[in-house]
């Protein structure tokens, strides 16, 4: 196959493919539903990846590099982005000599997410531009596209991607050359990177004038596109919609936007001004809507019930026939559950034997909330297990704080429990706290990806490793118990016990590999072992 064929590709994968032939020296990321593939494909292809603890170590990984005058990119799913909005909003000050993509693939519908947040609007909060591609291929272009603006504008640029557009395999065709990135090299300019208050005023001034800029730019720019059809009627759509929109109203006028921050709004005045009526048609929040409105154009919008969870052709019919009659219930799906075997199982089953309640986290061990154990009472956001347990414990009567108990995945606990351990030896409640860290030796909700505390970098290939119990010892905590599981909970319950009896602050690490790569991970270590052991002998 020649590198200009056909390709049928996920979106994920277009991307991956992009940043490869864009030259990309370094991905960086946090895996999490729909964009996981992202950074697995782009190093099955040869690009050096790599897993960071959290998105906001990732995304200022990228922006190094990207000062560093490389390609960079940084992955991560919507709520990621929360965890790395610090940085973001930062380096739209700062800007970057390289060129730094970053992705956020959101979740309209919750398919596999704690909420459904549109993260367009951090584009506009942090002063972004954004891309927004509806298929494979445009995932790839796009892609190509956020490089050249991000260079050409010096700036980081956002390709915001829904998980339609992730999954979902489309054809692709690759360009056949892609201009190559100048070898990294640092040059300092400190006024434009160290944001002390009297450079960051300046570098503010500067990225209003960019974005007006790039605005007049969009104007005219190829990357939207107006489709003629009817002129009674016209659609004004992004991302995954646009393909709906072609199979619901196929004759009418569409203006499909890819640069959706900022707007070209002079274009979508123009596009309104042409048909009779119009409509905009976008999934999430009414982000175009609101903005396009905000200008003094005169558009219909979605009602309300279609906020919520993804469009599809039938209910963009429904939209364009204003149709706000309940919709027909979704078939319901088998329960998700905890697999036969799995360690998870004996703590959550320990944890309801013992009526305790249970600060959770997410992960595969959220499933600890659904019967049989229905033994989880609180989960936020990824680390807030051992800090909403601390909350509880400071403020509940003695008799009931005693009962309560803080669950914590591994690779959740690497992404953002540290700082909770912290919190715990600096504000000690007055009956202590147990937290049980449950290390299964993978991020296993997403798919078994490598994290700081398993040893092994993404390619599953042996590098440093976070211990656990040195890490609580020596941040102060004065009980630290390894608990190896076994089939039963009763020595676990056992232990447990004492420790919400000794009012004490106590980390449990409750170990065993999840049963679905276990097999794995001794496959790794033996290649790592017999590396090792190659090496000794031909030093
Ligand atoms: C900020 C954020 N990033 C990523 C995710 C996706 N995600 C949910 S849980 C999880 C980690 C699960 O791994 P672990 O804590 O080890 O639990 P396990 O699934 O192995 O039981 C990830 C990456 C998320 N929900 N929020
Ligand atoms: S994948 Fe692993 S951690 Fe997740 S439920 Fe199955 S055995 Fe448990």
């Amino acid at each position: 196959m020649s590198s200009t064929d056909r390709q049928l590709l996920s979106g994920d994968a277009a991307i991956a493919l992009a940043a490869l032939h864009a030259g990309v020296a370094l991905g960086a990321g946090y895996p999490g539903t729909p964009s996981t593939e992202i950074l697995e494909t782009f190093s099955e292809l040869g690009g050096k990846a790599q897993w960071s603890p959290n998105e906001k170590v990732a995304l200022e990984v990228a922006l190094g590099a990207a000062y560093g005058g490389a390609r960079a990119l940084a992955t991560m799913k919507h709520v990621g982005l929360n965890v790395a909005a610090d940085p973001l909003f930062t380096a739209a000050y700062t800007g970057v000599p390289g060129a730094l993509v970053l992705v956020s693939a959101d979740d309209p519908g919750m398919a596999s997410s704690q909420n459904e947040q549109d993260n367009r609007r951090y584009a506009v909060a942090a002063g972004i531009p954004m891309l927004e591609p509806a298929d494979s291929q445009e995932a790839y272009d796009f892609t190509l596209a956020a490089y050249e603006l991000s260079e050409r504008w010096k700036m980081p640029v956002m390709l915001r991607v829904t998980t339609r557009v992730c999954h979902t395999q489309t054809p692709i065709r690759p360009r056949a050359s892609v201009p190559q990135p100048a070898t990294a090299h640092f040059v300092r300019d400190i006024k434009s990177r160290v944001m002390i208050p009297a450079f960051a005023r300046i570098a503010h001034q500067k990225l209003r004038q960019k974005l007006n800029d790039i605005a007049e730019w969009n104007e005219t720019c190829s990357l939207n596109r107006v489709i003629q059809g009817d002129s009674k009627f016209g659609i004004i759509t992004s991302g995954v919609s646009y393909m709906h929109i072609r199979e619901a109203a196929p004759e009418a006028s569409v203006l499909k936007l890819g640069m959706t921050y900022p707007l070209p709004l002079k274009a979508i005045a123009d596009f309104a001004k042409h048909v009779e009526r119009c409509i905009v048609i976008e999934e999430g929040d009414p982000y175009l809507a609101d903005a396009i409105r905000a200008a003094g154009v005169t558009v219909g919008t979605k009602p309300e019930m279609y906020r919520f969870g993804e469009l599809n052709v039938a209910r963009i019919r429904r939209i364009l026939a204003n149709d706000t009659s309940p919709e027909p219930p979704k078939p319901p799906g088998k329960p998700p559950q905890l697999c036969e075997g799995c360690s998870h199982r004996v703590v959550f089953e320990g944890l309801r034997n013992m009526n305790c309640i249970v600060a959770g986290d997410i992960g595969c061990y959220t499933l600890g909330v659904l019967p049989p154990f229905s033994a989880m009472d609180t989960c936020v956001c990824m680390g807030a297990s051992i800090t909403v347990g601390l909350g509880l414990r400071h403020v509940l009567p003695p008799e009931e704080a005693r009962r309560v108990v803080s669950v914590i995945g591994d690779s959740t606990f690497v992404h953002s429990g540290m700082t909770g351990l912290a919190e715990m030896i600096y504000n000690p409640p007055t009956t202590g706290h147990v937290v049980i860290l449950l290390d299964n030796g993978t991020t296993a909700m997403t798919g078994h990806q490598e994290h700081a505390g398993t040893g092994r970098n993404l390619e599953h290939n042996p590098t440093g490793k976070l211990s656990y119990e040195a890490l609580a010892s020596a941040m102060g905590i004065g009980r630290v118990h390894v608990a190896e599981l076994g089939k039963g909970s009763g020595e676990f319950e056992q232990l447990v016990k004492e420790s919400l009896d000794s009012g004490e602050l106590v980390f449990i690490i409750a170990r065993r590999p999840c049963i679905l790569v276990a097999a794995d991970i001794r496959q790794y270590e033996k290649m790592a072992a017999e590396k090792c052991a190659a090496a000794q002998e031909n030093p």
